[in-house]
């Protein structure tokens, strides 16, 4: 009901529409509409009730809330449950602790900040007017395949910069999307599972939309969309051309077994593919050549030795060697 009356008001944003006329039209009582319509202004939405005329609903720019996130993923059936917060310790976590609750679902988290935002090895992630996502899955595929999210989640982010944008991202496999040699986006994808058997796996994507600035640390390596194009970008935009962008890949992915399109995505926009990188793990440092991303969205080099090599994800971190990717 909640959600009927909000595509209702949606549709005529610039008119008042009358009770009688909304009760009519759903076939409820004028107090259960008007039970609603305060419901819905408790949760944050701005309706303008004039009482010779109905109910209007202006529209927060910025912020989305619980019922329009609901609206949005809708039509998506990879999404069972949504969660919308104005602010939250970290999307990933409140998905681990939501999926207790919510056994054998999908679920997506979305908030505009976090407190406690992680990026990978337990590094922070400046979580400040941006668009802080994580989608939980409980896909029936081998965990070895689990890293091929990122890689999903890298190619839906390029394709929605694409779709509403003339800026060019690139790719610094695994996680990272650059411009110009700055960050603009980081993706962390937590794996949950026995040996050969995934519990969930949560993907999380920070994106940095509104940010006028950054903490001096990373003032130099960190860019933002309004910093890019002097526009502000509604968190809702972002949101609705990426969930559009990574229902395809994904269901390719699940559906099809088919992980190409995401894979040329990822070479295509690769910053690294024919470039001298070091790569480091733990404490150990390795000078090798990038010759490509293989099928399993593995770093193809040509090692030290002279050989050829798969790195896999995870067990490494890259730094280029050329100054403006570090
Ligand atoms: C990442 O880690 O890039 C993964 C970031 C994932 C964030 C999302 S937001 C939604 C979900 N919920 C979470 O709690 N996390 C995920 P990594 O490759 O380790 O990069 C981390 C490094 O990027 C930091 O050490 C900083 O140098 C830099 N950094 C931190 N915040 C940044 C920002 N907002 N923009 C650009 N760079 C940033």
């Amino acid at each position: 009901m909640e959600k009927e009356i909000l595509k209702l008001l949606k549709s005529n944003k610039d008119v008042y529409l009358s009770g009688a006329k909304i009760s009519v039209q759903l076939k409820v009582s004028r107090t259960a509409v008007w039970k609603v319509i305060k419901k819905l202004k408790e949760q944050g939405y701005n309706i303008q009730s004039v009482s010779s005329k109905g109910y209007r609903l202006i529209e927060n720019e910025q912020r989305l809330n619980n019922s329009e996130l609901a609206l949005i993923i809708e039509k998506y059936d990879f999404i069972d449950k949504s969660f919308y917060y104005d602010e939250i310790d970290s999307t990933n976590d409140i998905l681990k602790r939501e999926s207790k609750k919510y056994d054998f679902k999908n679920l997506l988290a979305v908030s505009s900040k976090q407190t406690k935002g992680k990026g990978r090895l337990g590094r922070v992630w400046e979580s400040d007017n941006g668009l802080y996502m994580s989608y939980l899955l409980r896909p029936d595929i081998s965990p070895i395949d689990a890293p091929l999210f990122t890689q999903i989640g890298a190619a839906a982010i390029v394709e929605t910069f694409n779709e509403i944008s003339d800026i060019d991202v690139k790719i610094k496999w695994p996680n990272d999307i650059v411009i110009n040699g700055k960050k603009i986006c980081g993706i962390l994808t937590e794996l949950n599972a026995e040996l050969n058997k995934i519990n969930y796996i949560v993907l999380g994507i920070g994106v940095n939309l509104n940010q006028v600035g950054f903490s001096d640390e990373l003032e130099s390596i960190a860019t933002s969309y309004k910093i890019e194009t002097g526009k502000d970008l509604k968190l809702r935009d972002f949101l609705e051309v990426f969930l559009k962008k990574f229902d395809i890949l994904l269901k390719e992915f699940l559906n099809e077994k088919n992980i190409e399109n995401t894979l040329n995505i990822c070479r295509n926009k690769s910053i690294i593919i024919g470039k001298e990188v070091n790569i480091i793990n733990a404490n150990n440092v390795r000078k090798v050549e990038v010759i490509n991303i293989n099928e399993k969205g593995q770093l193809l080099v040509i090692n030290e030795n002279g050989e050829e090599e798969a790195v896999f994800y995870g067990e490494v971190s890259i730094r280029g060697i050329d100054k403006l990717y570090i």
